[in-house]
């Protein structure tokens, strides 16, 4: 392998990991729309788009919720803009808002 190549190759990588490190520090808000509220396991169940910092693209899924208050206002059908990341093991809405 010539030495050119070798140099792109290693900054490559190293802009990659740099890419992933900054994506786990700040969760980046997601469309969803509320397929079921669990107000008794507190649960929440969106249809998601891509959640860029968790690596996930668009399905619909069960969450937990950070802040069991978030479930009160949501309906099924709902609108909403969020934020979610991995809270020990559990993939977890960590802020939620009507979408507009
Ligand atoms: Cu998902």
């Amino acid at each position: 392998m010539n030495k050119t190549l070798t140099t792109v190759l290693a900054s490559l990588l190293m802009s990659t990991s740099a890419a992933w490190a900054a994506s786990d520090a700040s969760a980046t808000p997601t469309d969803g729309e509320v397929r079921k509220v669990d107000l008794e396991t507190k649960k929440l169940t969106l249809k998601h788009g891509e959640i860029k910092n968790l690596n996930m693209p668009g399905m619909t899924m069960v969450f937990q919720v950070k802040d069991p208050a978030m479930l009160d206002k949501l309906r099924t059908g709902d609108k909403v803009r969020f934020t979610a990341e991995k809270i020990n093991g559990a993939f977890t809405v960590t802020t939620l808002e009507a979408a507009k």
